[in-house]
């Protein structure tokens, strides 16, 4: 499978603060069925065992799916499960050293909050880029918002393809129409939702709908000698 833009298209980042009656991996299953286009897991606190374990158990999940599977931040972990990529925040291991660890045909993700941040990021190896905080959001306390202007900046900047987050849900998603994102990454909209089939249905039709705006992008980005044409080990 070769990664693009259209794997950005309804982008799930795990979070277990919903898991209760189903686990982790049974969200995600639903999450897929529903029409999910790539899975992040992140997780923050887990001992790097059972991350390890849950990685290889979502992965293989996601494999069935022919979803990519990343994994945020750790790159070790990302390794040793076999995973498609990772995706990594400006204060995490630094892009060049992840591109170094991983080959040139892993995925490499990276947050960016600005032009700069994002030119760097691609510069240094990103095949997409992450921006955000698009809308105000609880799940992550230690980011603050980026105007719509700021975002479409970036999506305008750089010859990779970029993905909203923060924030997004059902309600607001379409605010992104003419950003130029490929797609929007959900946590709480996803995961904390009763029915998350049904949900990640309603959020793949508003997705799309977002996205169909951006024809005219699309088309420039797939004549760009860009760096999304990378085999992915799918
Ligand atoms: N990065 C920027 S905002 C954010 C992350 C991981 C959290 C998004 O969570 P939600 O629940 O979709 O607002
Ligand atoms: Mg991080």
């Amino acid at each position: 499978m070769t990664f693009d833009r259209k794997h950005l298209l309804l982008y799930a980042v795990t979070d277990r603060s919903w898991t209760g009656e189903k686990t982790l991996r049974e969200q995600v299953e639903s999450a897929l069925k529903g029409g999910v286009t790539c899975v992040q897991l992140r997780e923050k606190k887990q001992d790097p065992a059972a991350f390890l374990a849950e990685a290889k158990e979502i992965g293989a999940l996601c494999r069935c799916f022919k979803v990519p599977f990343l994994i945020n931040d750790n790159v070790e972990i990302a390794l040793a499960c076999g995973a498609d990529g990772v995706h990594v925040g400006q204060n995490d291991m630094p892009v060049s050293l992840a591109r170094q660890k991983l080959g040139p045909d892993k995925i490499i993700g990276v947050s960016a909050h600005s032009v700069r941040e994002a030119l760097d990021a691609v510069r240094d190896g990103a095949d997409y880029l992450g921006a955000g905080a698009v809308f105000s959001t609880s799940t992550k306390t230690d980011t603050s918002v980026l105007s719509l202007e700021t975002l479409r900046a970036i999506c305008d900047a750089v010859p990779v393809p970029v993905v909203a987050i923060g924030g997004i849900h059902e309600s607001n998603i379409l605010k992104l129409s003419g950003s130029h994102a490929a797609g929007a990454a959900l946590v709480s909209a996803i995961f904390a939702a009763g029915d998350i089939e049904q949900a990640c249905r309603r959020l793949r039709a508003l997705a799309e709908q977002m996205v169909s705006d951006n024809g005219e992008r699309v088309l420039s980005e797939q004549t760009a000698p860009d760096r999304t044409e990378r085999r992915t080990d799918l």
